[in-house]
């Protein structure tokens, strides 16, 4: 039920907007431009409902979680309940099971959140326990089926997996996916949001591309992995997979699951190592083309979360403490996602240029964990402000702090509540 009491202030607004966007157990990101249950959102989302409302944080996993797939796969999209003005929906993604799913999936920071959660309550574990081998499942996935040579690095098969879509880091493994259709005339995304602050169609047609490919496998999950056309290890998913391995860790030494536990240090040892091969030789953390053996040229926001993932030494620290002052000169507002002195910079399209406040977030974290505080605090100061100048946006300009994208947005009151407010 929506308050008919008008909010009083940032709090109760931030509060309001989690409650509106609330269908009942699963929140959407946004009303209109995204309809139904995104899985990185949910978890984001969890951490704003535990400042007010713990049993529907853990609800917002949970349901996340009914998506999941036999294989432990937790899809990007949860299409729980039919809804208007989403391209693609449930047709296009061609998946026959029930709630109805994408095929994909998005980084993997439910374990993350759940341990929060966990933290929260007060030594109930009946949540956790109950969640705690879906999880598994879900880090079982990516460490075996999107590894299936047990490299140490996963693979990520759409741009969408890394839930920076747009990102120039995908420029060039996206030119090696031949367009094989053009659903230009599908989109409804340019119904809600300006032109200028969304993908292009060819970057559509390329990403529906890769949708027909794995259909024609029948998402097959192993065949998908190791042959689509776009095959990219994400430094973003790295990372994220390799902090919320280390908190199911420490969630299972202390649940007593002992097998599991052994499991997920030996994924965490893996993926330490491996992780060396994501290093440019400027020092700065790249994704990694698994198909041309490059590493992306781009210096994106990603390159932070090597921090977030404990995975960073302090010298890497140290040189990302000069990237985020030398840009924050440049930009304006942080964290620009993209380095604002590329000429692939682009202020107000989506993951080409914006400033995210999840992100910021996740980086303030990582920040925080090599002893940069001061870089943390202005990241939060800055992710606040933004909000108090604009409202809860999709994303922001980092020039002026424009809000973008879709208004009164899930994860940025989310990220208001739990942190920047
Ligand atoms: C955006 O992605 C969707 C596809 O998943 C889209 O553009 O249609 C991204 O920002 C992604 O990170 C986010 O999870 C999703 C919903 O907020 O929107």
């Amino acid at each position: 039920m929506l308050s008919t009491t008008p909010p009083t202030d940032l709090d109760d607004a931030a509060r309001a907007v989690l409650r509106r966007n609330d269908r009942g157990g699963f929140t959407v990101p946004n009303g209109r431009v995204y309809p139904f249950q995104w899985n990185w959102d949910s978890a984001f989302v969890a951490l704003g409902f535990a400042t007010f409302d713990l049993d529907r944080a853990w609800r917002e996993l949970e349901t996340l979680f009914e998506g999941q797939w036999q294989d432990g796969m937790v899809p990007h999209i949860v299409f729980r309940a039919p809804a208007e003005g989403y391209y693609p929906g449930p047709e296009a993604w061609g998946i026959q099971r029930q709630p109805l799913t994408s095929g994909i999936s998005q980084p993997p920071v439910a374990a993350t959140a759940a341990r929060v959660l966990h933290d929260l309550s007060a030594g109930d574990a009946a949540r956790i326990r109950s969640l705690f081998p879906k999880l598994f499942a879900s880090h079982r996935w990516w460490h075996e089926i999107r590894d299936p040579d047990g490299t140490g690095l996963v693979t990520m098969v759409h741009p969408w997996e890394s839930g920076r879509d747009n990102s120039p880091d995908w420029d060039e493994p996206l030119r090696h996916v031949v367009p094989s259709v053009d659903v230009a005339h599908l989109r409804k995304d340019l119904g809600h949001v300006d032109a200028t602050q969304r993908p292009t169609h060819d970057f559509y047609n390329r990403v529906m591309t890769l949708v027909e490919e794995a259909k024609a496998l029948a998402w097959d999950g192993v065949s998908v992995a190791r042959t689509l056309s776009f095959r990219v290890c994400d430094l973003g998913i790295q990372s994220i997979l390799l902090r919320a391995d280390r908190d199911l860790l420490k969630l299972a030494e202390e649940l007593g699951f002992t097998a599991e536990a052994s499991a997920l240090r030996d994924w965490i040892a893996r993926s330490e190592t491996a992780m060396q091969r994501l290093k440019g030789t400027d020092g700065l953390y790249r994704s990694l083309d698994l198909r041309s053996g490059q590493l992306s040229e781009a210096v994106t926001c990603a390159a932070f979360l090597p921090l977030y993932a404990r995975t960073a030494s302090q010298k890497d620290a140290q040189a990302l403490k000069e990237y985020l002052a030398a840009t924050r000169a440049v930009a304006g507002f942080s964290i620009a996602s993209t380095d604002p002195r590329d000429p692939r910079f682009d202020a107000t399209r989506y993951w080409r240029g914006p400033v995210w406040l999840m992100m910021n977030r996740v980086i303030a974290d990582g920040l925080s964990g090599y002893g940069l505080t001061e870089e943390a605090d202005t990241l939060r100061a800055d992710s606040g402000e933004l909000v108090r100048r604009n409202g809860f946006w999709e994303y922001f300009d980092p020039r002026d702090g424009a809000g973008c994208g879709g208004p009164d947005f899930s994860w940025t009151a989310a990220m208001w509540l739990s942190w920047c407010g």
